[in-house]
């Protein structure tokens, strides 16, 4: 059925991956409950679905792939998940950042990663620089992100170039507002998934999804395999090659 997988794009036209998809990855903590597990249990299984994820992305020739790993608003969850949730980029490097190499992935982060504890800066930032050099897929983890607060703090740092005068207002334009954005060159995204049955964008990348196809799933974020990611991909090219694109 998806034989188009290991066609390069040439051979498979009509098959092309959108070049940045962003993931909502909810119903973690459902997916333990359900099983009479803590909620941390989910956060552990849940890496198991970003490890395929990326390598479903990265096999597919996706250019960028967003993944929502912690929201400004997860400060207000009990301290002991906060901090759990915390030690999961190190795990998730330690294990990964190989095979992440080894793909030519870039990681990246969007976020106010100055508020993370210095262990998981320090993790962050090895592999941000490690795979600096890389040109495939490019891994941006959305981590105490706010898209609200992005574009606060991208207002602030323009109305400080006027006020030093080298800017004036006339002169701001969308690629003014672009460039002070947290996700760097990636200014558009072209498909948003959300696992577990919530349809709502909950302040992730509100610039940058202006246009972008959503794809709901009631998929539990650790149940989310590879051939979900695949079905959601399927769907975004019915549509966007019914429609015309764009
Ligand atoms: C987190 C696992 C996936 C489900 C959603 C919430 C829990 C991967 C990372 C990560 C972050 C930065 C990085 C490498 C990996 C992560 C947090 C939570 C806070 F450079 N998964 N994951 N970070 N979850």
């Amino acid at each position: 059925m998806f034989q188009w997988l290991n066609q390069t794009k040439e051979s498979a036209p009509e098959q092309t991956a959108p070049a940045h998809v962003a993931i909502i990855m909810d119903g973690n903590g459902r997916w333990a409950k359900k099983r009479g597990l803590p909620r941390i249990m989910g956060h552990r299984e849940g890496m198991k679905s970003v490890r395929e994820a990326v390598r479903t992305a990265s096999d597919l020739g996706v250019s960028s792939l967003t993944l929502y790993a912690f929201s400004t608003e997860n400060w207000s969850r009990p301290e002991e998940e906060v901090s759990f949730l915390m030690k999961l980029p190190g795990q998730f490097l330690e294990t990964d950042l190989k095979d992440l190499a080894a793909r030519n992935v870039k990681v990246e982060v969007a976020g106010e990663v100055e508020r993370l504890p210095v262990f998981t800066r320090d993790a962050i930032a090895q592999a941000v620089e490690e795979t600096r050099e890389n040109t495939g897929l490019k891994l941006v983890f959305a981590l105490n992100y706010g898209g609200r607060d992005e574009l606060l703090k991208a207002t602030r740092r323009i109305a400080e170039r006027v006020k030093a005068c080298e800017l004036s207002p006339e002169e701001i334009t969308e690629a003014t507002i672009e460039s002070e954005l947290m996700t760097g060159s990636i200014t558009h995204v072209d498909l948003v998934i959300r696992t577990s049955g919530e349809q709502r964008l909950s302040n992730f990348l509100l610039w940058q999804a202006a246009y972008a196809e959503f794809y709901f799933t009631d998929v539990l974020w650790p149940d989310f395999r590879r051939e979900h990611f695949l079905k959601a991909i399927e769907d975004y090219n019915l549509r966007t090659r019914r429609f015309g694109g764009v």
